[in-house]
């Protein structure tokens, strides 16, 4: 597959050259005098950048690296779901120039005129990225590559407390699918005693019930969200927090078992570690697959720092800078040469780079009709609310 994207790649750079071919010039045109390149446009924007990103995503000193090197002042906000930037993003005049929407909300973001497509050639180090994740972001999200910059990827899948877990459980094995510990009663009420967490997001959720009880994850359609609430009505007695904070909820010892995010379950488990905590956490890589997502740059269109957005992304696609946020954020990246700067260990952790067979299990982002996405809402509000 990878070849195959690798190929078709390099083809179509052969034939956007012959492409890019010069015209003869007219006959009587006088001839081309030499000169020298065309000076770099100056950049006359105030020296201000709004960003508004995901917790724990940025590298500590990323930020004041780009600001010393520019002179751009950052102010950088999180969020947490996201239904939350959407709801922004819609509403419009966010003051964000640079947002990273989940590559499932980035497509229609897209096609509702939400974001503005992306000036290429103030951004160098776009070739850094891998042409095979690209050509996935083109043909399922953003045609073209046009508006999307992968900031990284992951999955959603099934965190444990194996300590607390194992002591909860008791003489019940471990489950062979991971997800039987937070959708299967059996395992559940045998779990709520430690504290079984759940992310707290409509599209967080449902997509994830759904695949459990076989359905597409991406579905659109109402009845099948019925049956994945009617599953998750069996366990809402058990489900102890609905989270937004969820690395200090599993590292904190408050949830032995979370639906969580595989970097975030990552830094609750090395963070255990720095807090010397005996129990060991761990991502889990469920037997029926895990759901992948890509959280991408984008700019929106009412950016008022554009060119400073558009620095940004350049910065932060330098390899270096790839490599210290799978480093310390524990995501891999999608930029491609900064793949060889990780750190052995976190390239050789299974649960961050996840190896060939189990990436071919994995359920892979589609997107919602604006309908899907508010039946969901209500179904994840009813099953929340325990109605
Ligand atoms: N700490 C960073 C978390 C990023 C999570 N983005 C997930 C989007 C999944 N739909």
């Amino acid at each position: 597959m990878m070849k195959k994207y690798l190929w078709s790649f390099a083809l179509s750079a052969i034939v956007l050259a012959g492409c890019g071919k010069k015209e003869e010039p007219p006959v009587a045109a006088p001839a081309p005098v030499a000169s020298a390149p065309a000076p770099a446009a100056v950049n006359t924007e105030e020296k201000v950048l709004n960003i508004y990103n995901w917790p724990d995503y940025v590298p500590e000193g990323m930020i004041a690296t780009f600001e010393k090197e520019t002179g751009i002042k950052v102010n950088y906000d999180t969020f947490e779901t996201n239904e939350a930037l959407h709801a922004k993003l819609v509403a419009g005049n966010s003051g964000y120039d640079i947002v990273v929407p989940g590559s499932v909300f980035a497509k229609p973001q897209i096609e509702g005129g939400l974001l503005q497509a992306l000036d290429k050639a103030q951004i160098k180090n776009l070739g850094n990225l891998d042409p095979a994740i690209m050509a996935t972001l083109g043909a399922k999200t953003d045609p073209d590559n046009k508006h999307l910059v992968p900031w990284a990827w992951g999955f959603t899948t099934v965190g444990i407390n194996k300590t607390k877990v194992a002591k909860a459980l008791g003489k019940t094995p471990m489950p062979e699918n991971a997800w039987d510990l937070v959708f299967k009663p059996e395992y559940t009420s045998k779990l709520k005693s430690c504290g079984i967490a759940y992310l707290d997001s409509p599209t967080e959720i449902i997509p994830v019930a759904l695949h459990y009880i076989g359905k597409d994850a991406y579905s659109n359609d109402p009845a099948d969200y019925k049956l994945a609430t009617d599953m998750l009505a069996k366990v809402r007695k058990d489900v102890r927090i609905f989270s937004s904070t969820m690395i200090d909820d599993i590292a904190g010892g408050k949830a032995c078992v979370a639906i969580g995010w595989s970097g975030d379950i990552n830094i609750a488990a090395a963070r255990a570690k720095e807090n010397k905590s005996k129990d060991e956490i761990e991502s889990m890589l469920p037997s029926t697959g895990a759901l992948i997502f890509f959280d991408t740059m984008a700019i929106t269109k009412d950016a008022k720092h554009p060119n400073n957005a558009h620095a940004f992304i350049d910065f932060y696609l330098r390899p270096e800078n790839a490599a210290l946020m799978a480093n310390e954020m524990n995501y891999p990246t999608a930029n491609k040469a900064g793949v060889s700067l990780v750190k052995p260990e976190i390239a050789a952790n299974k649960t961050i780079f996840v190896e060939a067979d189990y990436f071919a299990k994995m359920i892979p982002p589609s997107s919602f009709s604006n309908e899907a996405r508010e039946a969901m809402a209500n179904a994840y509000n009813s099953f929340k609310k325990g109605k």
